[in-house]
């Protein structure tokens, strides 16, 4: 941090000490992980000066816009459509945590055997440690998993919260409940807005978040190159930082990072040697500041070459069309557009399957490691229909499933390794 945010923290009930803990520990991962890595692009910089001020510049700009009126709103999930927010001239963040601090607060109203992801929210929340938690004006919760769905009952005991119903299949009636939603939506963030969402308002900000997934596209298409220009690492990075940062302001540095990565791979320079095994990474999100496993994969002789996550491709995959005249026309599109998730909360998901081989095979990886957080039923499950289908595709796969603690962390390394060996 640049400059002391303290006052600010207590403004925003933070405990101070334990936050005080909080970064110094993200500080020292983030140096042994990230800033140590061998020819590490310039355009990085950036992403480097967004995290280190992760809990102070941005905040600091959030609290401004909330004393000009604006509204901050707080998501767990990609199915919350921001080109709402946006069209409401509010903020969208994603609250998705990484971190095991808070855990011992989380497991005293949570069962032990909650993933960690929703440990980390809830206990980031009790322990006062999110700043971005604190800002919000509204939290949204969604549907998806039974673990997330039943949290969020619990949560709003400490925030407010909003849950959006998202359908469990993909037949004409879920598309239709999942419209009514987007319109519930609507109203609801009209409500605290105070602000009438028009049909030029959204399609100004379909086109906002339309921009930031093609420069986040065009990010993935060059890393695919041989050698790999830009580790798995800073990707990963990136995608994460996307849900924090101002959207346009985020676009247009990625666009100068994807430049930079273009003139790379036109010299045919990369960050690991030609032939290096090339893996791809599936499954549940990795939230900041989840880096663990990219970093043993990393340090184990492979690049990672892709995500096929929520912080990755899935959030990523599709735009939004625009060409709709009428606001209702245009929440159609929308809906149409959310409705091509994957995520593995649906039933049956095949789309999933047919991705995860198509895109190991675009990328032309050797093998995909299937990262499921401990306790996720809906990707422990899908993880034995991946691997069919890769097998089917003669591409090996790997199945991981950790957590945020570090206690695993030789044994894992263990295993990556052994995988890497084998597909050489
Ligand atoms: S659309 S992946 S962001 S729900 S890891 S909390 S599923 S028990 S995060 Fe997700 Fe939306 Fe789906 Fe994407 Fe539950 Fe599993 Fe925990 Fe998870």
């Amino acid at each position: 941090m640049t400059q002391s945010y303290d006052a600010m923290w207590e403004k925003l009930n933070l405990d101070l000490d334990a936050h005080a803990g909080l970064l110094e520990v993200l500080g020292k991962f983030y140096g042994d992980i990230y800033v140590s890595q061998e020819g590490r692009l310039k355009g990085m910089e950036y992403l480097d000066f967004v995290l280190s001020e992760v809990h102070g510049l941005r905040i600091t700009e959030l609290q401004d816009a909330k004393a000009q009126g604006k509204k901050v709103i707080g998501t767990f999930c990609v199915f919350v459509p921001e080109e709402i927010v946006l069209a409401a001239d509010a903020i969208q963040v994603g609250l998705c945590a990484g971190a095991e601090a808070g855990k011992e607060a989380a497991e005293k109203i949570l069962p032990r055997n909650t993933c960690a992801l929703i440990k980390s929210f809830v206990g980031f929340k009790l322990a006062r440690l999110c700043p971005y938690i604190e800002s919000c004006d509204l939290v949204v919760g969604e549907t998806t998993c039974d673990g997330k769905k039943k949290a969020y009952e619990i949560f709003e005991e400490y925030a407010p919260v909003y849950v959006m119903e998202i359908p469990q299949m993909k037949n004409a009636c879920d598309r239709d409940l999942w419209k009514a939603e987007i319109h519930r939506f609507r109203n609801k963030i009209e409500e605290l807005t105070g602000i009438s969402i028009t049909a030029s308002k959204l399609r100004e900000a379909m086109g906002v978040v339309n921009r930031r997934r093609e420069v986040l596209q065009r990010l993935n298409r060059l890393r695919a190159a041989s050698p790999v220009p830009i580790s798995g690492r800073d990707v990963l990075l990136v995608n994460q930082i996307s849900f924090y940062d101002d959207p346009i302001r985020f676009t247009e540095n990625i666009s100068k990072l994807c430049d930079e990565i273009e003139e790379r791979v036109r010299k045919g320079q990369g960050i690991a040697p030609k032939g290096t095994p090339r893996l791809m990474l599936s499954g549940c999100p990795m939230a900041v500041p989840n880096w663990k496993l990219p970093y043993i994969v990393e340090s184990s002789g492979a690049v990672i070459v892709g995500e096929e996550s929520c912080i990755g491709t899935r959030n990523i995959r599709d735009l939004v069309q625009t060409n709709g005249d009428s606001l209702d026309q245009l929440l159609d599109l929308l809906a149409d557009r959310y409705m091509k998730i994957d995520c593995a909360c649906f039933t049956p998901n095949k789309e999933r399957l047919e991705h995860v081989v198509e895109m190991a095979k675009s990328l032309d990886v050797k093998g995909v490691i299937h990262y499921g957080l401990s306790f996720c039923q809906p990707y422990a499950m899908e993880a034995f229909k991946v691997e069919k289908a890769l097998n089917q595709a003669n591409i090996p796969m790997l199945s991981i499933e950790t957590d945020y603690s570090m206690e695993d962390v030789e044994q894992l390394k263990t295993r990556v390794e052994a995988f890497v060996e084998m597909i050489r």
